[in-house]
């Protein structure tokens, strides 16, 4: 377990606790102990496993909780923990969940309104009662209704990430299996959506019966919800649902694109084909009465058929595919091996667990030509944020560094904060220094709609900021983005010459598809960077790619898809 996965289970039951109302000096050790924990610079794991050292020297730990620690350390879970959980009703532990809300606030509601299951929650902000409520208002009101919103999500979908982690071992599974002869992932994850509610898979197999013994006996299977003829569903065990659809060969093609959807661009497709006296279903392209499909084997023949181009994956959601084919403009899509740079990475300078060296080595190992180094400014005091004097120290190191480096380019950069007032964190006279410098809200996340985009735009009109990182601080499944006139922070780049970040990481995906697809229309430049933390995180590029192709961004739309000495040129650097 990590250190701040460490740490939140101690403020979790600090804030368990306070609802409890229990002693204050029991509940004051939980939260100075969370609070040493994320500040802390060595592992847990590795001072636990030190037989030379002990947890109690840290400050704030004592005997108990360095018994909690190891607890942790060794079975990932605390009995302490799980008893309380038991005890607080479920809509405490929604309320505790909301970004903003306190354990103080979840005990007047709870005592106000008695109020104990999700439903009733729900029930008393939709009848207004949570506002009439002293400290709480209308705004309270909506912020645990999204919370209530975002917690039904997050147990119905996963992260396209961890669906690929899924996809692959089951497709390995599979493969073993001798009956089946072809297999493709379909839906949402072929798609690339970024969160994903079920998988569904389709295979030829020339023994049915066979095939479906064989993913019933998946490792991962907790239940098989459902076995039919041609079709079966089993739930994992971690509560995603699986569904194969046994097809003959010559359906395939048409099972493909019917079960890759999504439903919206299906039925489109259905309305084409009508026009044209087709019927298209699973089976295949029919014509008139006739039982003998037209087209099925592939999807090019299936789009084919209807005299379309069998279009990506990614574009098929009825938001503009169609237009671009008819005007003959389906955009050629950007790909991973496009991106020459990474613009957004994190080193050991602040809250990186990579050095410098280490990061251009496995930026060049991805196959890219240059990497900006980008720590936090000095505002974000967790992640060790860098001020001027640091900066410089740092960019001395990487000019020495790229002295030594052949063929490969290390930027110097900067992530700096948006302050909460407005302004940057660092002073432009040391950020016109830096080669590219992303700007980012931190703080000030509940801030009005005119608060946010007047501090973007602001940032967006220094001459010193190039871009804007993770532009609508959205996490999915975690966190709303905040309150954005999006299109206002889009005509104000386009104006000033600047770009935006889609940030790849699977859980931020910011700019999201739609936003890629408007950032375009603005003439916006995009940069897919990873904001990685860890030289592995670089290969989350793809994420990126994924996200920009889905918001129909071809390598021209996408500026890190150049030299860096062309980049340069388009942020006015040189
Ligand atoms: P998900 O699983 O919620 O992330 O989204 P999908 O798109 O994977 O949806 P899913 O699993 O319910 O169905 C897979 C595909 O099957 C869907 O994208 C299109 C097709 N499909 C399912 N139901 C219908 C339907 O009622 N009409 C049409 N035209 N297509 C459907
Ligand atoms: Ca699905
Ligand atoms: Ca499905």
């Amino acid at each position: 377990m990590t250190n701040p996965a460490i740490a939140a289970v101690f403020a979790q039951i600090a804030d368990l606790l306070e609802f409890q109302g229990t002693n204050p000096f029991r509940i004051r050790a939980y939260r100075n102990a969370a609070r040493t924990i994320e500040d802390l610079p060595e592992s847990l794991a590795d001072i636990a496993d030190d037989e030379n050292r002990s947890l109690t020297d840290i400050e704030s730990i004592g005997k108990d909780l360095a018994a909690k620690i190891v607890e942790l350390l060794q079975s990932g879970s605390l009995s302490i923990l799980d008893d309380l959980l038991a005890e607080v009703p479920e809509s405490v532990l929604a309320i505790l969940r909301v970004p903003g809300l306190g354990p103080k606030r979840a005990a007047a509601l709870y005592n106000e309104l008695n109020v104990t299951t999700l439903d009733e929650l729900r029930r008393v902000c939709e009848s207004q009662l949570v506002r009439q409520l002293k400290g709480f208002g209308a705004k309270t009101e909506q912020a645990i209704l999204q919370g209530l919103e975002l917690a039904a999500e997050s147990q119905q979908r996963i992260l396209w990430a961890q669906a690929d982690v899924h996809v692959q071992a089951i497709l390995a599974h599979l493969y073993q299996c001798d009956t089946i002869e072809r297999l493709q992932p379909a839906g949402s994850f072929r798609r690339g959506k970024e969160t994903v509610g079920d998988l569904d898979f389709l295979a030829v197999a020339c023994d049915c019966g066979s095939a479906m013994d064989h993913f019933a006996a998946y490792a991962d299977t907790a239940k098989v919800l459902l076995r039919g003829e041609t079709k079966m569903s089993i739930r994992l065990s971690d509560g995603l649902q699986v569904d194969l659809r046994v097809v003959p060969a010559e359906s395939f093609g048409a099972a493909l694109q019917y079960f890759t959807g999504s439903k919206a661009h299906n039925i489109v497709l259905r309305g084409k084909a009508k026009a044209r006296e087709l019927k298209i279903n699973e089976y295949g392209v029919f014509r008139g009465g006739s039982e003998k499909p037209v087209a099925g084997h592939t999807e090019e023949e299936v789009y084919a058929a209807l005299d379309l181009p069998c279009f990506p994956p990614e574009l098929r959601e009825a938001r503009r595919e169609f237009d671009w084919a008819d005007s003959g403009e389906l955009p050629r899509l950007v790909e991973t091996q496009d991106i020459r740079g990474d613009l957004h990475v994190h080193s050991t300078w602040s809250d990186g667990v990579g050095t410098i060296e280490e990061i251009a080595e496995a930026a060049r190992k991805h196959g890219l030509k240059y990497v900006a180094i980008t720590d936090h400014s000095k505002r974000l005091t967790i992640a060790n944020g860098l001020d001027s004097a640091r900066l410089r120290r740092q960019w001395a190191e990487i000019d020495r560094l790229n002295r030594r480096l052949k063929g490969f380019t290390v930027l110097k950069g900067v992530e700096v904060d948006i302050l909460e007032r407005g302004g940057l964190d660092l002073d432009d006279d040391v950020l016109a220094e830096a080669d590219w410098v992303v700007a980012a809200v931190h703080y000030g996340q509940n801030q009005s709609r005119e608060q946010i985009t007047r501090r973007v735009i602001e940032a967006l009109e220094n001459p010193c900021v190039c871009a804007i990182a993770h532009p609508t601080g959205r996490k999915l499944m975690q966190r709303k983005a905040y309150e954005i006139d999006l299109d206002a922070v889009l005509a104000a780049a386009g104006k000033n010459g600047k770009m935006m970040e889609l940030n790849a990481h699977p859980i931020r995906l910011d700019l999201d598809d739609v936003g890629c697809a408007a950032a375009k229309n603005h003439g916006v430049p995009v940069v897919i960077a990873t904001d990685s933390h860890r030289v592995d995180e670089l290969g989350m590029m793809r994420y990126g790619v994924q996200q920009a192709r889905r918001g129909g961004l071809t390598a021209a739309d996408v500026a890190n898809t150049r030299s860096w000495a062309k980049m340069k040129k388009m942020i006015g650097k040189s």
